[in-house]
């Protein structure tokens, strides 16, 4: 299988392998007029694992500013919480929408 030694490019090669880092992503909660405070407090808790007062606090900066951050996280696990935040609303029949973006 070729030379034992290594090129200078190879190490670097295994070297950046070690190193790199998952890319992260931003799940983000908006503000609507019907989803009830309540809800999203509730929703930050399990969901997010926000303590009541953390969750209450993100809660309100949604409302007062459109957009906040419920949490950063790897793809999938980004993924599936937008997909819970939204069947969780959809069974509670709240308009409540979550996004996520590269963080
Ligand atoms: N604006 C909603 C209300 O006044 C509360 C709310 C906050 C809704 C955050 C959604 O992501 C949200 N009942």
């Amino acid at each position: 299988m070729g030379s034992k030694h290594k090129t200078i490019q190879e190490i670097q090669e295994k070297a950046e392998q070690k190193t790199r880092k998952p890319p992260y992503y931003s799940v983000l909660l908006l503000n609507d007029d019907y989803t009830t405070m309540d809800f999203v407090v509730y929703v930050l808790e399990k969901v997010f694992h926000k303590s009541p007062v953390e969750a209450t606090q993100i809660m309100l900066h949604v409302h007062k500013r459109g957009k906040g951050l419920a949490g950063i996280y790897t793809r999938d696990i980004a993924e599936t919480k937008v997909d819970n935040v939204h069947r969780l609303a959809q069974e509670h029949e709240f308009p409540l929408r979550c996004e996520m973006e590269k963080a």
